[in-house]
Formats: structure tokens, sequence, C-alpha cells
């Protein structure tokens, strides 16, 4: 089997995953073996010294020297194998020039919101990386508050998005590669890649081959890196079957895997495996409740808007794989109250005003037994975090209309039990395939269009006739 190389790794990981801390402790200090399993692979050494040297220099004030690769905060193996990636080339690509590059991946997760993806752990696990993937530097590990950090280092490298978390927004954006819609973000950056493809890992390790084979002489890549590539490309692609899957992807999935151990395996074949393997991990999160399935994948961000009485609201986006109806039974009480309760306790936590949770699940249908993809849209807004409750109300009106009124052909009909529900929440449920990439700019831009409408009235109120100079 494939990963019989990653096997040995694999066990040593359950095996102490499985020890009580208590007894892992005293262990260590009666043995004096190392308190938990460093990973292996020369790709966990060079991830585990970056981010060593990364600290360290920190520490001694010299920041500036340092390029941070990020991927989106949703933190999926696309983000975090797409950061990794255009790290490790920007490092080993210079390493014997005068100045080498120095560069770190972040992930821009907390390491806790990590575990919540066993896809991933899967993937490190298998790169032969170190348990509790301690080998890369997380969104709590940053030593420093992003929103200093980010005008003291020499530039942040996005990956998997195009726009900058508002916290990063004083650094310098050297390069963006990103599958997502092009916000016209940093356009001196360099490169500059936007492109409709399954994975973003597509984008950068294609940018990493050509550079590579461009090279007087051509640095290693070791195979559990190769792996971690084609891993990446292959839950996004469906094995390099989905919908989504473009003649990019493939080709450079084949450049990928002929320099893998598995160059001698056919590429459907190797793809098609590793897609099976992750997705049945990724699939595996039945047992996580509400609140987890809420913050798994989770990505939210302030808005700046020209409004005078509220220039700043925030929003945030979940993606949950399951229906709204099975979510309620997840809860305590299984009930839909219960459901809000628990909604509404995270967005507080979050800071959000408006929420948006995006489910998707399949049905089969009776008759031609066939399954049908069906996705739901939840919208709320909180009249407690950054705005009023009659601004919440116009907010959440607002955003509605967009979403019922979109102009990007998705037909949303109210949920089954949308007479249930309370101001400001509602539910839709639709077939078509669209998800976050095409939700988030729909709300986004009926937000900025309601600080307009804020705006104008305000502006009606305290300067009256003057109103018509705006048109
Ligand atoms: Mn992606």
């Amino acid at each position: 089997m494939k990963w019989s190389l990653a096997l040995p790794g694999l066990l040593a990981t359950s095996h102490v995953a499985a020890m009580p801390q208590s007894r892992m402790q005293s262990q260590a200090i009666l043995s004096k073996d190392p308190p938990k399993h460093i990973g292996v692979g020369h790709f966990s050494e060079w991830s585990r010294a970056t981010k060593k040297a990364f600290l360290m220099d920190w520490q001694a004030g010299k920041s500036s020297e340092w390029t941070i690769v990020m991927g989106n905060e949703g933190g999926d193996l696309d983000s975090m194998t797409a950061a990794i990636t255009w790290a490790y080339h920007l490092d080993h690509a210079t390493a014997n020039d005068t100045h080498p590059v120095k560069a770190i991946a972040l992930l821009q997760t907390p390491s806790h919101a990590l575990d919540l993806r066993p896809e991933n752990k899967l993937a490190l696990d298998n790169s032969q990386m170190t348990v509790g993937h301690e080998d890369l530097l997380t969104a709590d590990e940053i030593p420093e508050d992003p929103e200093t950090l980010a005008s003291k280092l020499k530039g942040i490298v996005l990956v998997d998005h195009g726009e900058p978390l508002r916290k990063w927004r004083d650094a310098k954006i050297l390069s963006i590669f990103d599958h997502h819609k092009d916000r016209g973000v940093a356009p001196e950056a360099s490169p500059r890649i936007f492109e409709r493809v399954a994975s973003c890992t597509t984008i950068v390790a294609r940018e990493l081959l050509n550079a590579l084979e461009a090279l007087p002489q051509e640095y290693h890549i070791n195979h559990e890196f190769l792996e971690l590539i084609l891993s990446a490309i292959a839950i996004d692609s469906g094995g390099l079957t989905s919908g989504k899957t473009t003649d990019e992807d493939i080709s450079v999935a084949q450049r990928v895997l002929a320099r893998s151990n598995w160059k001698d395996e056919k590429l459907s074949k190797v793809m098609e495996e590793l897609d099976d393997e992750l997705s049945s991990a990724q699939k595996d999160i039945s047992t996580l409740n509400l609140r987890d399935l809420l913050r798994r994948d989770w990505k939210g961000d302030l808005i700046d808007t020209p409004s005078p009485r509220t220039p700043t609201v925030s929003l945030g986006f979940a993606s949950i794989p399951f229906s709204m109806d099975d979510q309620i039974k997840k809860t305590d009480f299984a009930e839909l109250f219960d459901w809000f309760a628990v909604h509404a306790a995270w967005t507080a936590e979050a800071g959000v005003d408006i929420s948006i949770c995006l489910n998707k699940y399949k049905v089969k249908d009776k008759k031609t037994g066939k399954k049908e993809k069906i996705r739901e849209v939840v919208l709320t807004v909180r009249d407690d975090v950054r705005v009023d409750q009659e601004q919440a109300d116009a907010l959440f009106n607002v955003v509605k209309d967009a979403l019922e009124n979109n102009q990007e052909g998705v037909e949303l009909v109210p949920w089954h039990r949308a007479d249930e529900l309370s101001p400001r929440q509602m539910v839709w449920t639709h077939t078509s395939g669209a998800g976050r990439k095409v939700f988030r700019p729909i709300v986004e831009e009926a937000v900025y269009g309601w600080d307009k409408v804020v705006m104008e009235l305000w502006l009606m109120v305290t300067s009256g006739a003057h109103v018509y100079v705006l048109e």
C-alpha cells in the first residue's frame, strides 16, 4: 500500500496519543525520553527548523527579515499545503544565495481548530509530521499581535485567498496565488495569479516546478512533501474527477506524481485512492457537536464601511456538511431553539454581527435511487455586537434581499420550518452548486450597499436638500 513508508510514524502517533497525559509526563521524567513523538521525515525536520528560526529571529528583533506565507483561515488541506509549498520553495530556491529568503508558512487557524479537520491530521501523519502539527506555525502561536507584526515583516504571501485578513492589512503583499474571485488587492504583487482551478495547490505547485526546472541545479523535494501536494489536489478535485477539475489540475498532478515514490502508478488510480482515503477521514466528523461544526470551517472578517454610524461590521461564514435538521439533532435538546442558542453563543464569542451558515448534504431520490445534493443558507444578524437593533433589522433585510435576488442564478426556497424562525433569522434551501465562493461576495457587496443607504438617509436627515448633490 502506498502509505507503507509512513506507517511507523502513524503507529507511534496513535500509541502516544492514546497514553494519558499524566503518564506521558511522568514517564518522560523517569526515562528522559522525549515527551512526545517528534516527526521523523525530512519534511518535518525542515518545518520544525524553520519555525525555530522564525521564533528565534522574532525574539532577537529580526522579524523584518521574514516573509510569512499564509493560507486562508478556513485552514483546509488546500490552504495548509499551498502555504507550506510556497514557503518551502522560497526557502530552498535561495538557500545558496548570499541573502537567502527567510519564509515560513502560517496556518491561520488556532491549533485546536486543526484537530477538527481529520483529513489534515491524516495527511500530516502520512507526511511523518510531528503529532499535533507542532512543526507548523498556527495563528495562536504568533508571538506578537498581527496588527503590529504586519508592518515589521518583510512581507506576506497570500495563498488560497485574495485579500488579507484585516489584522494583516499593514503588511506588504509580495505575491498572491488564489482560485477565488480577484478583488483587485495588491496589483503590484508578483507573482499575482488568480486562476479557476480545483485546488490552489495546483497553482502553487506549478509555479514551484516551473521555477525549480529553471534553476541551474534543482533543490531536493522529498517524497513526503510531493505526496502532501498530491493529497491536497486529490481532495479538492474528487481525485481529478469532479466537475471543478481543470486540465491544469491534471497536468500539475502528473508532474508531481512523476517525481514521487508513486511514479510507476497510474495518476488516476493514485488520485482516486488518495481522495477516497482523505474524504472518508474528512467525513469522520459525525461525533462533532454543533459548536465544533460551526468553528471547524469558519471564515470571518471585519468589513470597513464608509458609514459614519457603523464604520465596521463583522461577518462570519461557516460551512457544515450536515442538514439543518441533522444539526438540530446534534444539540443537547435536539430542538430548533437550541440550534439558535448554540449558534448565538458561538457568534457572541466570535464577535460577529452577521453570520451565514452554508450547509450541504445529500438525499437519495426514492424513485430513481440517485443522490441529490441539497444546500441550505442560514442568515442571522445580532444586535448586540457592533450594531443596534434598528441597524441590525436594516442589515438583515438588505442581506436577505441580496441573497433572494442574487444575480448568480441561485434560486433560494424558504426552508420547511422557516415559519418557526424569529426576527433576523432566515433559512433557505437550494440545489445549485453555489457555496461560499459565490455567497461571500454577494453578502459583502450587500453590506457595502447597506451602508450607502444608511449614509444617504443620515445625510438627508442632517443636511436636508443637500442629499441631491449625491446624485
Ligand atoms: Mn482552496
